[in-house]
Parts: C-alpha cells; sequence; structure tokens
C-alpha cells in the first residue's frame, strides 16, 4: 500500500538524474513508482525508498502497456510523471553515423517518452491535478559535431513538450521541460558504450553538475502552486557556457 496518494512515477530510475529524481520526490511525500530495465538496480532503489519498482523498457510497447496497467491496478491515478529514461549513443560525424545508435536514440527519447506519455495521460488525468516533467537537454535547442542523432532526439523532445503543452491548455496538467547542461551520470560512460576514460575526459578540469542538482530543481518545479507551470529551465554548470563553450583548469 502507498503511504501517500500522491503517486510520482520516474522513467529510467535506475542511476542518475532519475535516481536522484526519486529520492529528491519520496523526499517531499510523494510516493515513487520507478521504471527502468536493469532491474536489480531498479528494486534496490525502490527497496531503500519504501517506494514501487517495475520493469520497463521505454522502447518496448508491450513493456510499457505492462508498465502502465500495473499501476493502474495498484493506483488508479498518477500525479506526477517524469519521462526521464533516455540515453546518447556514439559520436560520430553523421557521415559515419551508425545505424543501431540512431534507432536506439530515436526509440528511446523520442517515441519512448511518446509512447509512455500516451499511455500515462489516463492516469494523469484522474488526479485532481498533474504534472508531466520531460528530461530535455540544452542538446535540444543547440548542436555540435557528432551530436547529430543525440541533438535530433532531444530536440524532438523539446517540439513534443511544446506541443503537449498546447494540447493540455485548460486541464490542470503542468507541462515543463529540463534542460540540463553537463551532468556527471552514466551518461557518458553509456555514450562511449563502457570506455571509462573517454567518458571521464568529458569531465576534465571542470565541475559538472550532479544528478542531485537536477533532481533539487525537478521537486522544486513540481512543488510550486498548481497555477504556475515553469514552462522550462536551462541548467548548466558554472563552468560551461553552450554546449561546446567549457572552462577547463589544465
Ligand atoms: P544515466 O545513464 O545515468 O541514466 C539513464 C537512465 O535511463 C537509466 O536509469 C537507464 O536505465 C534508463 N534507460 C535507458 N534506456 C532505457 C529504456 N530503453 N527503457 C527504460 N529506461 C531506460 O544518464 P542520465 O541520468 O544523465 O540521463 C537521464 C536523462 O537526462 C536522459 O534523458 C538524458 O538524455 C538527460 N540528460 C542528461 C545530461 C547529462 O549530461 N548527463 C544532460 C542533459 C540531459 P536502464 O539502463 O536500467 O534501463
Ligand atoms: C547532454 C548534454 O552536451 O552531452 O544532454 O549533449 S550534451
Amino acid at each position: 500500500m502507498p503511504d501517500s496518494d500522491r503517486i510520482a512515477v520516474v522513467t529510467g530510475a535506475s542511476s542518475g538524474i532519475g535516481e536522484a529524481t526519486a529520492r529528491g520526490l519520496r523526499a517531499a511525500g510523494f510516493f515513487v513508482v520507478l521504471g527502468a530495465r536493469r532491474e536489480d538496480r531498479l528494486m534496490a532503489v525502490a527497496r531503500e525508498l519504501g517506494g514501487r519498482g517495475l520493469p520497463l523498457d521505454v522502447r518496448d510497447l508491450a513493456s510499457i502497456d505492462a508498465f502502465t496497467a500495473a499501476i493502474a491496478a495498484e493506483y488508479g491515478q498518477v500525479e506526477i510523471l517524469i519521462n526521464n529514461a533516455g540515453l546518447a549513443a556514439g559520436l560520430q560525424p553523421l557521415a559515419q553515423g551508425n545505424d543501431d545508435d540512431w534507432v536506439q536514440m530515436m526509440e528511446t527519447n523520442v517515441l519512448g517518452l511518446l509512447r509512455v506519455t500516451r499511455a500515462m495521460l489516463p492516469l494523469l488525468r484522474r488526479a485532481p491535478r498533474a504534472h508531466i516533467v520531460n528530461l530535455g537537454s540544452v542538446a535540444g535547442f543547440e548542436v555540435y559535431p557528432g551530436g547529430v542523432g543525440y541533438t535530433a532526439s532531444k530536440h524532438a523532445v523539446r517540439a513534443i513538450t511544446k506541443t503537449l503543452r498546447l494540447e493540455l491548455m485548460g486541464e490542470p496538467i503542468r507541462v515543463t521541460e529540463i534542460e540540463p547542461g553537463m551532468v556527471e551520470t552514466e551518461f557518458s560512460l553509456v555514450r562511449f558504450k563502457g570506455d571509462r576514460e573517454k567518458a571521464s575526459n568529458v569531465y576534465q578540469g571542470m565541475q559538472p553538475l550532479t544528478g542531485a542538482d537536477i533532481a533539487d530543481c525537478i521537486v522544486w518545479v513540481v512543488t510550486r502552486p498548481p497555477h504556475v507551470n515553469v514552462d522550462e529551465m536551462v541548467v548548466r554548470p558554472i563552468a560551461q557556457a553552450t554546449v561546446r563553450d567549457v572552462a577547463r583548469k589544465s
């Protein structure tokens, strides 16, 4: 039984920003329902927070349906949806673009977010008030060489968020996009397919944000009075002025 009727669903809660957001929302009094593919890690977080972990692969419609059906049966409604599951894969120029990487990014960051949102909308509409928070990125309005698949997917997240804001206008459902700059999570390790040296070089000589920094912003956004909609929030480390301009100490 949830100890709060304020249900918050976080996708991609097995690490990084999603895990930190689950912690933040729990501390703010929500009952958290967490989804991701790595069940061992997901369940450990859910257990620790006294929440519910459910397997979820946002690339798989059947998995999204099972995730949604379990939430509908157990809780009946959802107040907060954090669409966080996502990744970058590779950093090659378009000419050398890897098909599998492009498909994975589009299916996860774009189709996954669309499908999870569509599945969850009936549950969000059952709550007295609700809030959808999409994890975009500064890559949703800036670009960089090698980033074409990822930046295209995050530009799409921006379009989706703005469209939802229009389509849900008049309903008690807030829509927000969080657009982080560099956050040290497993993001770069995933992008470079487990190459720890390449991943740590990304943050060499500068202090990146942490997952907890972004969670802090998300918790702030969802705890504003119900009539206040923060449409978007851009958050970068102080050392990063644009996606390509980063001050590093040697
Ligand atoms: P992490 O790699 O630490 O976390 C990504 C999360 O997404 C994991 O929990 C992973 O879980 C989940 N995920 C990936 N694919 C799927 C899938 N098919 N189905 C379900 N869950 C999935 O990275 P971050 O925490 O940094 O990334 C979170 C979000 O923040 C992403 O959308 C990312 O694009 C965005 N972002 C990150 C920035 C950064 O610099 N780190 C900056 C701007 C935005 P599992 O593998 O267990 O399924
Ligand atoms: C992640 C930020 O700069 O790697 O969304 O694209 S970046």
